[in-house]
């Protein structure tokens, strides 16, 4: 249990040269931009069109979804059970939006460090069976503290910056042609499709599953960033809670939807889940209310790191 706290009491520390590292478990996402959203030659995924987006700064993103013993070693009450076959190294499932923040202020906490939401009217406990609180208020990209990424964030480091196809069978992409049906002439005469080289999603995500099940994170392939189970295994709550409309007015740099004082908050997720059969890396998936629990959900955290 000792060794699994360790991650999360170290604080960031100074690498020669004197720029801030990332806390152990997290990778660094550069500042850099990049097109949020399914590009156009996606079909039939998103009502949202692809925009510009630039993320402004560097920020450290947790290499893993959160797993069920990261979430005991900080926090009392364990929201769901444990899936079947699953052990510490799950990823934690059937967390609210609302807990997913209260665990992000807690690390914030044990590393004496501001929290990033600020929680008021609450009642009950973050994995218990009624937690609620009946105001949240976000402190802002500035906070130095644990948070959700917001939804520019987890897009910008789950593509690793690229807009590039990633995958031969991503969803909403063409297929890629089946060269087995192709004559040996037609064969030697047509150039190799490039989307035939690339993996098939299969290596990088948990997925197709047929329920929720889900897999000890970090066993497959990491995208170019080293970052796991972007795609598939549990979808991922972002910071992001304005409304759906939001989403096509939003600024170019660091973008952020809010819901507006007295709004009811709408909460978002990424990355798809266990058991949808395919993945994609520009969809955006709704929930209107914290509750009840969706055991397809779980979560990650970031942290933003200092300006040099
Ligand atoms: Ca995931």
């Amino acid at each position: 249990m000792i060794a699994m706290m360790l991650p999360l009491l170290v604080g960031l520390s100074a690498v020669p040269g004197g720029e801030a590292a990332c806390p152990e478990g997290f990778v660094r996402a550069p500042a850099g931009a990049y097109t949020r959203g399914n590009p156009a030659e996606e079909q039939g995924l998103s009502e949202w069109a692809p925009r510009p987006a630039r993320v402004s700064y560097d920020f450290c993103v947790k290499a893993t979804e959160v797993t069920y013993g990261e979430w005991r070693a900080a926090m009392r009450l364990v929201p769901t059970e444990m899936p079947q076959g699953c052990d510490d190294r799950c990823p934690i499932s059937g967390v609210t939006w609302l807990e997913a923040v209260a665990y992000a202020n807690r690390l914030s906490e044990r590393e004496g460090l501001p929290a990033c939401y600020a929680l008021k009217g609450c009642q009950g406990l973050p994995g218990g069976p009624a937690y609620s609180c009946e105001e949240v208020a976000f402190a802002g990209l500035s906070c130095p503290g644990y948070r959700l990424p917001t939804d520019t964030e987890w897009e910008y480091a789950a593509r690793a910056g690229s807009n590039e196809r990633q995958f031969r069978d991503e969803a909403g992409w063409p297929a890629p042609p089946d060269d087995k049906k192709k004559t040996e002439k037609a064969k030697k005469d047509d150039p190799p499709d490039p989307v035939q080289g690339l993996p098939s999603v299969d290596t990088a995500a948990w997925h197709h599953t047929g329920g929720a099940r889900y897999r000890a994170v970090g066993s497959l392939a990491p995208n170019a960033w080293g970052l796991y189970d972007v795609l598939g295994n549990v979808g991922e709550w972002v910071t992001d809670d304005g409304d759906r409309a939001c989403f096509t007015e939003t600024p170019e740099d660091d973008p952020l939807c809010l819901a507006a004082p007295g709004e009811r908050p709408r909460h978002y997720f990424r990355g798809g889940y266990s058991f949808e059969p395919s993945l994609s890396f520009g969809r955006r998936y709704d929930w209107r209310a914290s509750e009840p629990r969706d055991d397809r959900i779980g979560f990650r955290v970031v942290r933003r790191l200092p300006a040099p």
